[in-house]
Order: structure tokens, then sequence, then C-alpha cells
């Protein structure tokens, strides 16, 4: 299995403290307790890179790793997440946007989705602030372990017809590892 030599560089808490711009980008974005640092250290193949939550909503910066010199990965903070007071949600939207609707050199998004749940208002935000700022992504239909086969495919179907995916999306899961040769065989695409 191919790994990654991964390192953490900077936690941005806010746009002053991104990182210098300079080599490509990959964000990965999703709802809080999609699994987007389970997805990073699956991918890099890594166990302890990105900190797994043990609460949902704890992720509150973008957390950059840089990736062998070639490109960084960025794990952006969980939206949704339902006790989170206002003043944190616009702190989220704040950071979020700023990051994707800069001027970075972000050559795709990994967008998470629960393979069991059903997209809601914020997803479909996520999706809009998206295509707005012109990034390219590719939806991944996270913890596909839960359901058996058929379902995984029925739900992939499903989900790609709500999202209005341009690219059907991955299934994905951290404990089998399956998805993850497609979605590194995108990401590699994207980078070089
Ligand atoms: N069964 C299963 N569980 C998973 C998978 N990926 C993540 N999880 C679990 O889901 C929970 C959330 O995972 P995280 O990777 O912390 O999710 P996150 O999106 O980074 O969460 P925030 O940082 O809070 O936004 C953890 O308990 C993980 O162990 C998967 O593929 N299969
Ligand atoms: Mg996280």
């Amino acid at each position: 299995m191919r790994t990654y030599s991964a390192t953490l560089l900077t936690v941005a808490p806010n746009v002053s403290v991104f990182p210098r711009p300079a080599l490509p980008e990959v964000a990965v974005v999703g709802r809080s307790n999609s699994g987007k640092s389970t997805l990073i250290n699956t991918l890099m193949g890594v166990r302890r890179l990105a900190r797994v939550s043990q609460r949902p909503g704890k992720t509150r910066a973008i957390v950059f790793f840089d990736v062998e010199k070639r490109f960084l990965l960025a794990d952006l903070p969980g939206y949704g997440y339902a006790a989170a007071p206002k003043k944190e949600q616009q702190a989220w939207a704040g950071l979020v946007d700023g990051y994707l609707g800069g001027d970075r050199p972000i050559v795709g998004v990994i967008t998470l989705f629960d393979i069991r749940r059903r997209p809601d208002e914020m997803d479909f935000l996520l999706i809009e602030m998206l295509s707005q700022c012109q990034r390219t992504w590719q939806a991944v239909w996270t913890k596909a372990d839960k359901l058996k086969r058929r379902q995984i495919t029925n739900r992939s179907k499903e989900l790609d017809r709500l999202l209005k995916t341009s690219r059907p999306g991955i299934a994905f899961s951290s404990k089998t590892r399956l998805g993850r040769e497609a979605l590194l065989e995108w990401m590699e695409d994207d980078i070089s």
C-alpha cells in the first residue's frame, strides 16, 4: 500500500495565520463527525496524523498538513454542530469562506457525506458555496462499512441524484479502505 509522509504544518483559527500559498492544496470539508480527520489518516496511510474527535464539533480551526513538500492537505472544521452558538457558526462561515473563497491554490475539494444521512440544508449550502467559488469537488460517501454492499450501491446513486454531483461520489470506508485507491487517483490527478 502506498503511504505518504505528512506532517502537521499549521493550525489556523483565522485567515491571518494561513500558511503562505506555495504548494497545491487539497481541502477536506463536510459536516461535523462526517469523518474528515479519519479520512485524512486513511488516505495518508498513517494512524494518528489528524486528530479524530471524541466529541463532535471540536475542530474549530483549519489544520494544514504538508505532504512530502508536494502539496498541502487542509482539514476544515465541520459544520452542522447543532449545539454550536450563533457566534461560533458565524466564525465557522467566516473561516471556511475566507479559505475556499480566497485566492489560494486549491486544486480540489474532497466533500464528505455520511452515506447513511440524508443531505440537509447546510449540505446544500456548502455545495452552493463550492460552486460559487468555482472549486472542483469530489463527493465521498463515508462510513460505507456500516452498510451492506447492495445498500452502498443504492445509497451512492441516491446521493448522486440528490446532490447533483458532476462526477459520481466515491463510497469510502476508513475501516475497510474501500474507495481509498479511487480517491487517491483523483487527488494525484489534481495535484500534477
Ligand atoms: N465505522 C466507521 N466510523 C468512522 C469512519 N470514519 C470516521 N468514523 C468515526 O466517526 C467519528 C468522527 O470521525 P472524525 O474523523 O473525527 O470526523 P470529523 O469530520 O473530522 O469531525 P469534526 O472534526 O468534529 O468535524 C469517529 O468516531 C470516527 O472513528 C468510517 O469509515 N467507518
Ligand atoms: Mg476532524
